[in-house]
C-alpha cells in the first residue's frame, strides 16, 4: 500500500515549495492532501482503479493525476523536478528549531550548506553572521537549535514506540511456545521519549522467537543475535532489544528490565533488609540461597509487604514511601475517559466533517466530543472566520439532532494574541460550548511576559481550557518559558483547566506538571488534538502522561458525564 509514501511526498513538496517561496495556498493544499491521505484506510491503488481518487477530500484533478502517475511508475515528475531545483537535504535543515525555509535557502545559496553538520561548523566559526538578517544572536540560536536537535536524535516518541511494539508483540505472540510477552524499560514506564524498545518474552522455544523477531518486516538491520537476546534497528532507525526467559523467571526479569534503575535499587535494598535477594532471575532467601519466587512480578511487592507499584510510577520519586504509607494513588485508566475535547475538523486543518468525527467518537465509546477548530487569524492552519463559525454552530446542531448516542460540543481553539487577548470577540466566544485558548506564536517572549499573557487569557470568563501549555514539540523545538506555578495558581483561582495534549510530540502538560497541578489543586483534561480519525487513539498516550503524573480519575474533568462536565466548566 503506497498511501503513506504518497502522503510523505506531498509533505516534502510542500516543504520544497516553502523554500522556493511559492504560493501559500498551494503549499497548504499539499499539506492538507497529505493529511487526508494518511487517514484513508483503503489502498489508494484500489480507489484509483475505481476512478474515485477525486472523491477524497482535498484531492482535485491535478493531485489525483500526480497520485496516478506515482501508482503507475513509482515516481512523480513534479517532485523530481523540484528536487533538481532545490537540494533535498535542505529539508533536513528545516528540522532545526528557528530555521525556516528562508534561512535554509539563504545558507545554501550564500555558503553552499546542505547538511546539519556543515551548518554547525559554519555557525561555530562565525561565518553566518553578516549574511542578510543574520546577527550574532541568530547564530547562537541556531547553535542551540542544533544541540537540541542532536540531543533528541535517536530517541523516539512514546507514540511511535507504543505503536511499533504493539505490531511486533502481536506477531511474536502467535509463535507456538510463547507464553507471555510485554514491553519493558522506559516504554512500560511510559516515559515521553524512548531510547530503545525493550521486549521481554517467556517461551520454551527461544530459538524460534529470535528467528522470527530478526526477520520481521519492521526490522531493517540486525545489530546482534544471540540465543536469548537480540538487538535490531527498525525501518526508521530506532533500536529494539528482545530477551527470552523461562516462565518461572518472567516476573523477576520483567521487574528488572522495567526499571527504573533508581526504583530497582531501592527495592533491592528493602529486600536485603528483609533477608531476601532479588535479581533478574528470581527472589532468593539470603541465608539458604533457595529460590522463593520469580514467576510473577507481583510476588516481589507482596514479599516486601507493600502494594503493587504501577510501572508508570517506578522512578524513585516518592512511590516507595507512598506504598509504605498506603497512599499510592488510584491511577486514572483509559476507560474512565468519556470525551475527547480537542479535535480539528475540515472547518480548519482537520481532515473530516463534524458528522464523521461524531461517529468516530461514538465508536470510541465516548459520551461527548468537542470540535475545536483554529480561530480567524491563524491563516496557515485554516482559521475559521466568524461567518463560517456561525455556520459551524448550525451544522453541529443539525448533527446533534440526527445522532442520539453522542453529544457534539461546538468549540474553538482560539489563538492567544501577544497581549493575552483572544482572536475572537467575546460575543462569539459566548455562543460556543467550549473554548480552548492556545499560544501559537511569539515563542521568544520572556518568561514573565509569557506568564502574564497566558494568565490574562485565563482571566477571560469565556476561556475553559488552556491548550498545550508550553508549545514544545519533542525532538523539534523547546517550549517557551512560563512560570508553571503562577499558571496553576491562576487555574485554581479562575477555574480554567489545563490540558494534557496527547499528540505524541507535545505531551504537554507533562508528568511533572501534572503532579504539581494535583498538589496545587488544579484540574486537567486529556485531549488528543486529533486532525484525522486514527489520531483519536492518541488518548492512550495522554492517559499515560496523567498516570506518570500520579493523577486519579477525579483530577481529570473529561471523566465526568456530559452534564456534570458542562456544569463544572460553567462555574467559571
Ligand atoms: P531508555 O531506553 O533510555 O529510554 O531507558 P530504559 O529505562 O529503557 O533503559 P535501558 O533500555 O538501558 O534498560 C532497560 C531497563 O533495564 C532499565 O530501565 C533498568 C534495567 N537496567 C539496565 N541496565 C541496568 C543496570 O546496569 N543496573 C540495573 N539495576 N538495571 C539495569
Ligand atoms: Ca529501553
Ligand atoms: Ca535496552
Ligand atoms: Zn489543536
Amino acid at each position: 500500500m503506497k498511501n503513506l509514501e504518497i502522503a510523505r511526498i506531498f509533505n516534502n513538496i510542500a516543504d520544497l515549495l516553502e523554500i522556493k517561496g511559492d504560493n501559500p495556498f498551494k503549499i497548504r493544499a499539499y499539506r492538507r492532501a497529505a493529511l487526508n491521505l494518511e487517514s484513508i484506510a483503503e489502498d489508494l491503488a484500489t480507489i484509483s482503479a475505481r476512478g474515485d481518487l477525486k472523491e477524497i477530500p482535498g484531492i482535485g484533478k491535478d493531485l489525483s493525476q500526480k497520485i496516478e502517475e506515482y501508482l503507475r511508475i513509482g515516481s512523480m515528475s513534479y517532485y523530481e523536478e523540484l528536487k533538481r531545483e532545490i537540494p533535498e537535504n535542505l529539508l533536513d535543515l528545516m528540522a532545526i528549531q528557528g530555521l525556516g525555509p528562508k534561512k535554509a535557502k539563504l545558507f545554501h545559496e550564500a555558503l553552499g550548506i546542505t547538511t546539519i553538520d556543515e551548518l554547525q561548523e559554519m555557525a561555530q566559526s562565525r561565518q553566518l553572521q553578516g549574511l542578510p538578517g543574520i546577527k550574532e544572536k541568530t547564530e547562537e540560536n541556531i547553535l542551540r537549535g542544533i544541540a537540541f536537535y542532536k540531543q533528541g536524535v535517536g530517541r523516539m516518541t512514546l507514540g511511535y514506540a507504543m505503536a511499533i511494539s504493539k505490531r511486533v508483540t502481536d506477531q511474536l505472540r502467535e509463535i507456538p511456545g510463547v507464553e507471555q510477552i510485554d514491553s519493558a524499560g522506559s516504554l512500560r514506564r511510559r516515559m515521553e521519549t524512548i531510547g530503545d524498545v525493550d521486549i521481554l518474552v517467556s517461551s520454551s522455544s527461544p530459538y524460534k522467537v529470535m528467528d522470527t523477531f530478526i526477520h520481521l518486516p519492521e526490522v531493517r538491520q540486525v545489530l546482534g543475535r544471540g540465543t536469548t537476546k537480540s538487538s535490531v534497528l527498525t525501518q526508521e532507525g530506532y533500536q529494539m532489544d528482545i530477551r527470552v526467559v523461562k516462565q518461572d523467571q518472567y516476573g523477576a526479569a520483567l521487574a528488572y528490565f522495567t526499571g527504573s534503575k533508581a526504583h530497582n535499587i531501592r527495592i533491592r535494598e528493602m529486600a536485603v533488609r528483609k533477608g531476601f535477594k532479588i535479581s533478574e532471575y528470581g527472589i532468593f532467601d539470603e541465608k539458604s540461597g533457595d529460590r522463593i519466587a520469580g514467576e510473577k512480578e507481583e510476588d516481589i511487592y507482596r514479599l516486601l509487604g507493600i502494594p503493587f507499584i504501577p510501572p508508570e510510577l517506578r522512578e524513585d520519586r516518592g512511590e516507595i514511601e507512598a506504598a509504605l504509607k498506603g497512599t499510592l494513588p488510584d491511577l486514572i485508566q483509559r476507560k474512565d475517559i468519556k470525551a475527547d475535547l480537542h479535535v480539528h475538523s475540515r472547518y480548519s486543518d482537520g481532515a473530516h466533517s463534524i458528522r464523521e468525527i461524531a461517529e468516530k467518537a461514538m465508536k470510541m465509546g465516548y459520551e461527548y466530543v468537542a470540535i475545536t477548530d483554529h480561530s480567524q487569524s491563524l491563516g496557515i492552519a485554516g482559521g475559521v472566520s466568524i461567518d463560517i463559525l456561525i455556520a459551524k454552530i448550525e451544522e453541529t446542531e443539525k448533527v446533534n439532532s440526527e445522532l442520539s448516542r453522542i453529544r457534539v460540543l461546538c468549540g474553538t481553539e482560539v489563538d492567544i494574541r501577544l497581549d493575552g487577548t483572544l482572536d475572537y470577540p467575546e460575543d462569539i466566544l459566548s455562543r460556543l460550548d467550549l473554548v480552548i485558548a492556545s499560544v501559537h506564536s511569539g515563542f521568544k517572549r520572556s518568561r514573565e511576559e509569557q506568564t502574564e499573557r497566558i494568565v490574562r487569557a485565563m482571566r477571560n470568563p469565556h476561556v475553559h481550557i488552556i491548550g498545550h501549555l508550553t508549545g514544545r514539540l519533542l525532538g523539534e523545538r523547546e517550549g517557551y518559558e512560563v512560570n508553571l506555578d503562577e499558571v496553576l495558581k491562576a487555574s485554581v483561582e479562575t477555574g480554567t483547566t489545563l490540558e494534557i495534549n496527547a499528540y505524541p510530540q507535545r505531551l504537554d502538560l507533562n508528568d511533572i506538571g501534572c503532579r504539581r497541578a494535583k498538589e496545587l489543586g488544579a484540574k486537567v483534561v486529556i485531549n488528543t488534538d486529533a486532525h484525522v480519525l486514527h489520531q483519536f487513539d492518541y488518548m492512550d498516550i495522554g492517559v499515560a502522561v496523567a498516570r506518570r503524573g500520579w493523577l486519579e480519575k477525579e483530577d481529570v474533568l473529561n471523566t465526568l458525564d456530559v452534564e456534570s462536565f458542562l456544569k463544572a466548566i460553567r462555574k467559571k
